[in-house]
């Protein structure tokens, strides 16, 4: 792909973002102020079921010049991660996760494996598939009987593939010093944040601090009934430097352990 298409890409799937996560564009303007804002990374989720595997969306972000880097595990959502890196700085980093079906209950994978039966193989080849949503019809006691096992689950089968969250790159804001800050603002006005494991999860001792909103709620259109649920939400991440100059690209499974946690419904 050439490097227009890559950046079209990214507006493309920025454009279906705010769609469900209108709070996004206020945090623009709120910690932006007319400037515009670095992305450090975007998150995806996806089942590890054929033809929607993360070898498969990697094989995307390979095609748009990403390379692999870290690989985390996540024993009790029962998730594993992988996150990618492009030469190009200004392009945000890729944090992929994939769901381990087949370690939770029969009727889980039951209600999965028909979900992901209904979409067109041939579809996961084209970029346009990581912003293409649900592919499949859901009734609302299907997905109330995914959230009792598993939110990560129940998300994945109410919006499929998109972005799950963008993260501003803290380091990158001109009027910030600090995480603390950041937080304050967002808070003063009106933002929610995740407070699982504390507001901020990480710190310079691990080179990353994240914190992140929780996700706005959205209606979704169920095939039995129209039900409000949590969408998408915004992630903050300041990172510190492992050597002069240079700073941590890694992510953190024990903090990103507790960011997965900001589409909990509560
Ligand atoms: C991903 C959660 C982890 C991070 O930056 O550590 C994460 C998710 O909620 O899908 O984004
Ligand atoms: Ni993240």
């Amino acid at each position: 792909m050439s490097q227009q298409q890559v950046e079209q890409f990214f507006e493309d799937l920025w454009q279906d973002y705010i769609k469900l996560t209108p709070s996004a564009a206020k945090v623009h303007q709120v910690l932006g102020q007319g400037q515009p804002i670095i992305n450090d990374h975007v998150a995806f989720r996806t089942f590890d079921i054929a033809p929607v595997r993360l070898a498969a969306l990697v094989a995307l972000f390979e095609n748009m010049g990403y390379e692999a880097r870290g690989e985390y595990e996540f024993t009790e959502k029962k998730l594993v991660a992988r996150h990618f890196e492009h030469r190009d700085p200004r392009l945000p980093k890729i944090f992929i996760s994939e769901l381990l079906v087949e370690s939770f209950s029969v009727e889980l994978q039951t209600i999965v494996k028909q979900l992901v039966a209904q979409i067109d193989p041939e579809q996961v080849a084209r970029p346009e598939f990581l912003y293409s949503g649900t592919h499949w019809q859901l009734s609302s006691t299907d997905y109330e009987r995914l959230l009792e096992e598993s939110e990560y689950a129940a998300w994945m089968a109410a919006f499929g593939f998109r972005a799950n969250h963008f993260t501003v790159n803290v380091n990158e804001l001109t009027d910030y010093e600090s995480l603390e800050q950041v937080n304050q603002t967002l808070k003063n006005a009106g933002f929610r944040l995740n407070s699982s494991g504390g507001e901020i999860k990480g710190s310079r001792d691990v080179f990353l601090e994240q914190s992140s909103t929780l996700a706005d709620h959205m209606p979704v259109r169920f095939s039995d009934m129209e039900k409000v649920i949590p969408s998408c939400f915004y992630e903050f991440a300041r990172r510190y430097e492992v050597a002069p100059d240079r700073l941590y690209t890694g992510f953190v499974a024990a903090s990103a352990d507790k960011i997965f946690e900001s589409t909990n419904a509560r």
